[in-house]
């Protein structure tokens, strides 16, 4: 399969990256990843970025967007990476593009592209990338390796989750033969504003236990109005409030906004997938995340975690 890839990217004189919206280390990771390894081996190609702000993970060198003209996809190759579903994929013209391929880690849900590797037993789309690279023989460059190395951390929680194995250390050892200063990627990405500290400060007093010990966190429209910080900040960011609690296997960050109850779904040890999906969501065995219509049915899913916690037993 790698083979095709690389036969398929050769043959375009054009290539555009995608990966999901709101992107986190390991979409950015993965992008700027990507476009170093096809820029510094086919010096000849135009590679494009496109998406939306980098957000925090601007600090990736490299990881400016590009703004280009839908005719730019006219004969071009699009690159979709670390998107498990069309929904997920920022800027929707990947579709003008002549041929797509799709580089992937998270549990399939749709076919997406016309060449797709999904493979969800790598810890980060930059480690499936890294792979690719290595298996393929192509040169890393630092931009490259730094980024690819800065995604597979954020994703892997630093070498800590499920899908960390040897594999990953081989292509982290990879990444690494590339000067990269860890002392100060590890400043950046664990180094808080104390306004960030006091919010999470906040959160911790909000946590609340259902009988199984789910550990969950509600949040009103009005309470979210009050904070006034963003949505993702109080979503997918308070949610890891409730990680590392003794006796704790599940958590769950509900935030009520506009688009109905965002639900961030945690597990140290079981998987709570199909339980996100029953509610039209996805992610991963131990991070999965859902929208729900209102908070009676967020308490529905609250109370199935409960449950499967109480069948565990
Ligand atoms: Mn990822």
């Amino acid at each position: 399969m790698f083979q095709e890839i690389l036969k398929t990217i050769q043959a375009f004189d054009t290539v555009i990256i995608h990966r999901h919206g709101r992107p986190d280390g390991d979409a950015i990771g993965s992008q700027v990843g990507m476009q170093q390894i096809i820029k510094e081996n086919f010096p000849a190609k135009q590679v494009y970025m496109v998406g939306d702000n980098p957000g925090f993970y601007g600090f990736i060198e490299g990881s400016r967007m590009d703004t280009i003209p839908d005719s730019t996809y006219h004969g071009a190759l699009a690159i979709i990476l670390d998107s498990g579903s069309r929904s997920m994929i920022n800027d929707d013209r990947y579709q003008l593009a002549a041929r797509t391929i799709r580089f992937d880690h998270h549990i399939f849900c749709e076919k997406i592209a016309d060449l797709e590797i999904i493979d969800t037993s790598f810890e980060s789309c930059c480690g499936l990338i890294t792979e690719f690279a290595v298996q393929c023989d192509l040169k890393l460059n630092l931009i490259a390796s730094k980024a690819l190395f800065t995604g597979m951390i954020t994703d892997s929680g630093r070498f800590r989750y499920d899908s960390t194995n040897s594999r990953t250390f081989r292509l982290a050892s990879k990444l690494m033969e590339q000067p990269i200063d860890t002392n100060e990627l590890y400043r950046t990405l664990y180094a808080d504003d104390f306004s960030a500290k006091l919010l999470k400060a906040k959160f911790i007093l909000k946590i609340r236990f259902t009988e199984n010990n789910v550990a969950y966190i509600y949040t009103t429209k009005q309470e979210l109005q009050e904070l006034n910080v963003d949505t993702f900040t109080v979503s997918r960011g308070m949610v890891g409030t409730m990680s590392d609690t003794r006796g704790v296997d599940i958590w769950v960050n509900f935030t009520e906004t506009e688009a109905g109850v965002l639900c961030e779904l945690r597990s140290s040890k079981y998987n709570i997938n199909p339980i996100a999906v029953k509610y039209g969501g996805g992610g991963h065995a131990k991070a999965s995340g859902a929208t729900v219509a209102d908070k009676e049915t967020a308490m529905a899913m609250l109370a199935d975690l409960d449950a499967m916690i109480g069948e565990n037993k």
